[in-house]
């Protein structure tokens, strides 16, 4: 009895051990992944329902070869069930599930590399997972290693992209506001060359009439000129109200005085301006009856001195302001004002009021050259916002590759393609070429597969097209070229632009595709 009571805590613990890999034997399925193990229990009275819910059927019915379940849930381990699926462990590489009607079909499947599929005594296959395992792990590092590559590559596409739309946008403001400063001289340009042409063939009566021309011109800027003079007299008197008192700075306290001086003589002199302002049109000269003539005449030379007159009475005007200025405004009104009445004088007006045949040749040469700089500047903006406009990625990793080409010799041909460009065929034996298409878009929101299209027709059959598919890597290159329908390419390439980081993947699985490969 003692002894029997001795040895009670073995016994004991013999039963459990037995009850435990009785339990874990239960709970092993063939076929089935060990997460899903529990899915597997018998019920308490020895049944079991079919995973879909479908039937109740015997838990010895799992796996006998019998195909009870719709779902085909209770056949993981046979081929009974079409639809069933079968986990094989492959220790030393990466689990797999394979369709459950490849097990024990005599063909060691490719995806289950422990042979586990195989146990039916058909064929015997041997647990590749170690070696298998080893090349995948190599593999998946170098592919690791050149992605990083591609991926450090692709961060420069993007950067140098950036850079070439900063410079683009830069460049487009640059040019747009060029433009309106050369198309306004080139209108200036035109209307001299108009002036003179029109001296050149009609009365001198037609030469006064751009005179007045010119004085309006002028009228218009001294007007322009006055309302910039008012919003500078206000800024100051705005000074002048709001200045710290308190802070005795010399130069605001002579802006000042300046200012007060100035006030003092305005109103005056402003009169006297509008005053001279409107008896121009007093002192514009009547026309003349008489017809052009080679040598000036007598009333040629009044004109001239009439010329002369509007010189001065702007120039009497510009003086009047700058007698009046305070030091601070005459600068900035000045430095505009002067040349304006200088050139209009000097340039747009003749000096004699009739132009000979080599100034209307000059004045014409002057505005075709600046008519040709706008269309140049103009053409030079299109391109930039036609570049600016063009899809190049969601990060613009493609930019940078447009038009770089590769190519690849299959032989009989040599393919080439550049990116957003062209796609070419070239024969090996005469080099003859045959233009396979141009991009036309991205196939997938990846920017991953590139149609050409619109190449040179087929006989007997569609144009040219070229379906390049893009896969990640260090260099541009193209891998292979086939050819799947007449006329239709497929290009497989490899390009950093596509580059991605790397999702790691624990589970092969080959559901809709069981791989069947004699070893
Ligand atoms: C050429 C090549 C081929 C193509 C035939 C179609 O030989 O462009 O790729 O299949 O024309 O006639």
């Amino acid at each position: 009895m003692v002894q029997l009571k001795n040895k009670l805590p073995c016994i004991l613990a013999a039963i459990t051990l037995v009850l435990t890999a009785a339990e874990a034997a239960s709970a092993s399925v063939r076929g089935v992944a060990p997460e899903k193990y529990e899915l597997y229990k018998a019920s308490s009275d020895g049944t079991w329902t079919c995973l879909d819910g479908s039937k109740i059927i015997s838990h010895n019915a799992i796996n006998d070869d019998y195909c009870d379940c719709v779902d085909g849930s209770d056949e993981p381990g046979t081929s009974a069930c079409p639809n069933g699926l079968f986990y094989c462990a492959n220790v030393g590489h990466i689990p797999s599930t394979i369709k459950s009607y490849a097990v024990n079909d005599g063909v060691c499947d490719e995806a289950c590399c422990d042979g586990s599929d195989e146990n039916g005594g058909l064929i015997t296959c041997p647990n590749r997972c170690k070696a298998v395992g080893e090349a995948y792990r190599r593999d998946q590092s170098s592919l690791q290693q050149s992605t990083l590559a591609g991926l450090a590559a692709k961060e420069k596409l993007i950067e140098e992209a950036e850079n070439q739309v900063t410079l683009w946008e830069e460049q487009q403001i640059k040019l747009e506001d060029e433009i309106i400063l050369k198309k306004s001289n080139m209108l200036r340009l035109q209307r001299e060359l108009k002036v003179l042409e029109a001296a050149r063939t009609t009365k001198k009566k037609t030469k006064c009439q751009s005179n007045v021309l010119e004085i309006d011109t002028l009228k218009h800027d001294i007007t322009i000129l006055l309302k910039e003079l008012e919003s500078l007299k206000s800024i100051l008197g705005d000074m002048k109200r709001d200045h710290n008192h308190n802070f005795h700075d010399m130069a605001v306290k002579s802006a000042i005085a300046g200012y007060d001086d100035f006030m003092n003589r305005y109103e005056g002199i402003k009169e006297s301006i509008n005053d001279d302002v409107a008896n121009i049109n007093v002192q514009e000269p009547e026309e003349q009856e008489e017809e052009e003539e080679e040598e000036p005449t007598i009333e040629e030379e009044t004109i001239d001195s009439k010329e002369e007159g509007k010189h001065s009475f702007a120039m009497t005007i510009v003086e009047k302001l700058e007698s009046i200025l305070p030091d601070v405004l005459k600068k900035s009104l000045l430095d505009k004002l002067v040349p304006i009445v200088k050139n209009d004088n000097k340039k747009a007006i003749p000096h004699s009021g009739i132009s000979n045949e080599a100034d209307v040749e000059n004045a014409r040469k002057l505005y075709e050259a600046a008519d040709s700089e706008v269309d140049q500047l103009t053409a030079e903006l299109q391109k930039i916002k036609d570049d600016l406009a063009i899809d190049y990625g969601t990060q613009r990793e493609w930019l940078k590759l447009k038009d770089v080409c590769v190519e690849k010799d299959e032989g009989e041909y040599t393919y080439s393609l550049c990116f957003l460009g062209d796609a070419y065929q070239k024969s090996n034996k005469d080099s003859t070429r045959t233009f396979l298409g141009k991009f036309s878009n991205f196939d997938d929101g990846n920017y991953k597969t590139h149609t050409h299209s619109q190449g040179t027709r087929c006989w007997n059959g569609p144009e040219r097209s070229v379906k390049a598919t893009i896969e990640c890597g260090v260099n541009n290159e193209i891998i292979e070229v086939s050819e799947p329908e007449k006329c239709e390419y497929h290009f497989r390439m490899l390009s950093p632009a596509v580059c991605q980081r790397i999702q790691e993947s624990t589970e092969k699985t080959t559901n809709n595709k069981p791989i069947h490969e004699e070893l």
